[in-house]
């Protein structure tokens, strides 16, 4: 969240701090601040398992990285939003419809927030979801496979950013703008014309209990503020979300400083279930959008993409008590609700205390209509009538807050930069640690469901700074792990992340491996393009198109010589990997390609598109080394002039080369 925040730091001026805090100050006694059992602490010894994944969002490099914890290794980079030429995501025929949008391809995105999926408010290890920030998307990651299963656009949205936060049983993940644009048919409007023309939205999308498939249930239109982040009810406020808002000044320019001029912004309390009975009830209306709906199937090993036409929009206008304001000081960031579900925590990023509302309070407080009149028509409660209690003096730029099982908060401070940890109950201060350097999220393992885990608190720093070896003028992201099993938090460790680490979320490991798909069975492979076994490896001209049936096992591809093809032809090779075996991967390569290299899973199959652009003799190899023998796993095609009497040939060196030429090849596709 560098974006809008460093640069509204500069209202700091107005709690009166100095300058050093506009870059986030540096803590004292960085080089002691670990004691001396940390090491023993994090040490996971070879060939033992770490107790903890950790889901980390990979911001601007649109993906998503697992790491373990208490060691801080990282076990995989999840291709979300952008091509990943390691894994062909995004290169590969089959995988290129994933990153279709309403705008055409478009491979590069910003996460910032994970969610794992919950069953009855606490973590089940069925997926993960991510969201895209600049093209609005919302992602599911499957985690028996570890792989983007689906991933929806959000239209009506900008800025998809407060994002995807998730109900306690999934029944939705929430996508709140982070712009208002204009909506409808007219758009060209001039930007100064934010006041009249500019609008929010909020989407619920629902996700299906037993597949996973997302579908956008309805949206719920809203004044022309930004949204920042959400959390969902729990417990006693199940079936209502709380979004922060902050630029309820409705600025459209120079933001830093016209949209900090108010006192207080609001927390935008939205009754849900309510707003299901009235989708039902036929209140809303459905608006003509265009949005990409794109789905990965596990046994044809293939995604497709399908645009909708059609989004249900509720007004508040035709929906009495469906949504409230809850004033919050000074541009909220982080909306966070307890395991209890009672309080909700709001962190104003320029304010100098913590403001933690009471459920009980709110719900009193809508019963007696106790208003501060409405914003745009939507009542704002009573700040001292919703409030449970501010804690006072708690540190500079609160961001973000997460909790322990025992009552317990921890709210991060990008200015001061420390996790500091106070009680819910009685909101006072019991202990902080620096963070180095400016922490934005934070993440206790379960700390945003029901049933934290506890343990652990880990930093997920904005600023590196002299924290590790220089690497030029970039150096690597960081998080920082912290033992919170006693009164006093502790720093163990420090690791680096992929991306710039926004939001994390951490599962014990048992949750996950246990279901862990280790092959795909070759005879569910639906694939079109499949071959099973090298008995039925082929090549054949359909028109303009080589298609290459190849098979990949240790140690070699049938066919490995392939001739006849022609400039102006293009080539697909379907490789289907025939291994039974788990952690047996083959790659596949040609040389001047331009996409990158297909890593086909044990009974998958994959297609790299491949048009020559000069005759000669091209070589092709496997990428993953997968015996004592790939080396040797190579071959050749040969591409001739369009006009050349080459038949079209294929041979493995066992047999004489087999002629494929077919006039007829319609039947085989
Ligand atoms: S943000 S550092 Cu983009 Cu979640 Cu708060
Ligand atoms: Cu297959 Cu190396």
């Amino acid at each position: 969240m560098k974006h809008s925040f460093l640069k509204s730091i500069t209202a700091l001026t107005l709690i009166a701090v100095g300058l050093v805090w506009l870059q986030g100050c540096k803590p004292k006694g960085s080089q002691s601040a670990v004691s001396g059992n940390a090491a023993a602490k994090v040490y996971v010894a070879p060939g033992k398992y770490d107790e903890f994944y950790n889901f980390v969002s990979g911001g601007f490099s649109g993906q998503m990285s697992v790491y373990g914890l208490p060691s801080g290794r990282l076990f995989r980079v999840i291709p979300v939003f952008s091509v990943d030429p390691e894994k062909g995501y995004g290169y590969s025929e089959e995988t290129k419809a994933m990153l279709n949008t309403s705008h055409g391809f478009v491979p590069w995105d910003d996460l910032h927030h994970i969610a794992l999926s919950e069953t009855d408010g606490v973590h089940d290890g069925r997926w993960v979801f991510g969201n895209g920030n600049n093209t609005p998307r919302i992602a599911r990651i499957d985690l028996k496979t570890f792989r983007t299963a689906e991933i929806i656009e959000i239209p009506n949205s900008a800025g998809n950013h407060s994002s995807p936060f998730i109900t306690e049983n999934s029944e939705y993940v929430v996508a709140g703008t982070r712009f208002s644009v204009p909506i409808g048919d007219n758009q060209d409007v001039p930007i100064n014309t934010y006041k009249q023309n500019f609008k929010g939205t909020v989407s619920f999308i629902g996700v299906d209990k037993t597949s996973g498939n997302m579908n956008i249930a309805f949206q719920i239109l809203t004044p022309g503020i930004n949204f920042d982040l959400a959390r969902a009810g729990k417990g006693k406020s199940h079936g209502w979300m709380f979004f922060s808002c902050y630029n309820t000044e409705k600025a459209n320019t120079l933001l830093e400083v016209n949209a900090s001029q108010k006192d207080k912004d609001f927390i935008m309390a939205v009754n849900w279930k309510k707003a299901e009975e009235y989708a039902k009830a036929g209140k809303g209306v459905k608006k003509a959008v265009k949005y990409a709906h794109n789905l990965y199937d596990e046994s044809k090993h293939m995604a497709t993409s399908t645009i909708e036409n059609e989004v249900l929009v509720l007004d508040p206008k035709d929906c009495p008590d469906m949504i409230y304001f809850m004033p919050c000081p000074k541009s909220p960031h982080g909306c966070d609700t307890d395991p209890t579900g009672e309080y909700i925590v709001g962190s104003g990023k320029l304010a100098a205390v913590i403001p933690v509302f009471s459920f009980t309070k709110i719900q009193a407080a809508i019963a007696a209509k106790n208003f501060d009149g409405d914003y745009d028509g939507i009542p704002v409660l009573k700040y001292d009538a919703v409030l449970h209690g501010e804690v006072q003096k708690p540190g500079l730029g609160p961001l973000h807050t997460e909790f322990d099982a025992n009552g317990n908060a921890y709210t991060s401070f990008f200015v001061s930069s420390e996790i500091v940890k106070w009680n819910i109950k009685d909101l006072k201060v019991i202990d902080r640690v620096p963070t180095y350097y400016s922490i934005g999220h934070l993440c206790v393992p379960g700390g945003p469901t029901k049933k934290p885990w506890g343990k652990y608190v880990i930093a997920y720093n904005k600023i590196t700074k002299d924290r590790y070896l220089p690497t030029g003028p970039e150096l690597t992201q960081s998080a920082q792990l912290y033992d919170i099993s006693g009164e006093k938090m502790k720093l163990l460790l420090d690791f680096p992340t992929i991306g710039e680490p926004h939001y994390a979320e951490a599962i014990p490991a048992e949750l996950i491996m246990k279901n862990s798909q280790k092959i795909y069975k070759i005879e569910d492979n639906k694939n079109p393009y499949v071959t099973m076994g090298d008995n039925n490896a082929r090549v054949e001209r359909k028109g303009n198109e080589i298609h290459v049936y190849m098979t990949a096992i240790r140690s070699h591809f049938t066919p490995d010589n392939i001739e006849g093809v022609k400039l102006g032809e293009t080539v697909y090779f379907h490789v289907t990997n025939m291994e039974q075996d788990w952690d047996v991967p083959h790659g596949f390569a040609v040389k001047g390609a331009n996409n990158a290299e297909l890593l086909i899973m044990p009974g998958e199959t994959q297609t790299l598109k491949w048009v020559p652009e000069k005759t000669g003799v091209y070589p092709i190899y496997c990428t993953d080394f997968c015996s004592a023998l790939h080396q040797e796993m190579q071959g050749y095609i040969r591409v001739s002039a369009p006009g050349a009497n080459v038949p079209l040939t294929f041979s493995t060196g066992k047999t004489a080369p087999v002629v494929t030429e077919k006039k007829d090849t319609a039947k085989t596709k």
